[in-house]
């Protein structure tokens, strides 16, 4: 079996008891683990995840310790940028033998060609016409503020603060967006609407995928989108509580806890 999860925000604070959403995810790949060939991690596992310079404590060290396990065993573990965790400049791979995918990745699973992303800033050819100017103003300044969260100097500048305040900014920041996400959740906003179905529409005209993967959006969606071609969003996992499972055959589903 292989295994697609995203959206875990591990230690956000905006969770009451952060531990609690650490041994989730533990318990999680403890049962992948029992049939589990490869596990696809599609970004914000964590909720904020920064490696400085300096020395830090180690966090999450049940989750690390396990995932080592797991790759130990011969598992093969993706793991893949989102916009809350893409600052990862080696630590994490080398202390869990995860392998790292700082962008989007295609490849085939079980002789399926899948497309896989977080899902952030994957957007159809003419997204921006589709709004109103003043709209458009709001995505092209939150473009802005994902190229400087990705801009290699500004990356340097950040690695350099003391972690104790570097991750203090950061976990006040994503806290905004759980918060934000909980009480008033985005739901579907239909086919014709909704960024990475157009994108995967768009796509498939020039280059066939059998299923294309996706986190980012908090919704669990499944959706058709030519006879031979779907679109998985994956949920999450402190709202929705959803991953997905492809078997041997090439068949994915959706799970829920
Ligand atoms: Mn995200």
């Amino acid at each position: 079996m292989v295994y697609f999860l995203s959206d875990a925000h591990i230690g956000s604070r905006a969770f009451s008891t952060p531990q609690e959403q650490e041994q989730k995810m533990v318990d999680l790949l403890r049962k992948f683990e029992q049939d589990a060939t490869a596990i696809y991690l599609l970004g914000d596992i964590f909720d904020f995840w920064f490696e400085f310079f300096w020395w830090q404590r180690k966090q999450f060290p049940l989750l690390l310790q396990t995932l080592r396990e797991l790759t130990n065993k011969g598992i093969e573990v993706h793991f893949f940028a989102g916009n809350h965790d893409m600052w990862m400049f080696g630590y994490l791979a080398k202390q869990t033998g995860i392998i790292w995918h700082p962008a989007t990745a295609q490849t085939v699973i079980h002789g399926k060609r899948c497309f896989l992303a977080h899902g952030d800033g994957i957007v159809p050819s003419d997204y921006l016409q589709r709004f109103s100017k003043e709209k458009q103003k709001r995505i092209l300044a939150f473009m802005r503020l994902q190229k400087i969260f990705r801009n290699r100097y500004m990356q340097y500048l950040y690695r350099s603060l003391p972690p104790f305040i570097g991750n203090a900014i950061g976990y006040a920041w994503a806290k905004q967006s759980r918060l934000k996400e909980l009480k008033k959740p985005t739901d579907f906003l239909g086919e014709n609407n909704e960024s990475l179905v157009l994108f995967s529409k768009e796509k498939e005209q020039t280059e066939h995928f059998d299923y294309y993967i996706f986190g980012h959006r908090h919704i669990d969606l499944d959706l058709q989108i030519t006879p031979n071609s779907r679109v998985i969003i994956l949920g999450d996992l402190f709202k929705i509580n959803s991953y997905a499972q492809m078997n041997e055959q090439g068949k994915v589903e959706l799970q829920y806890l």
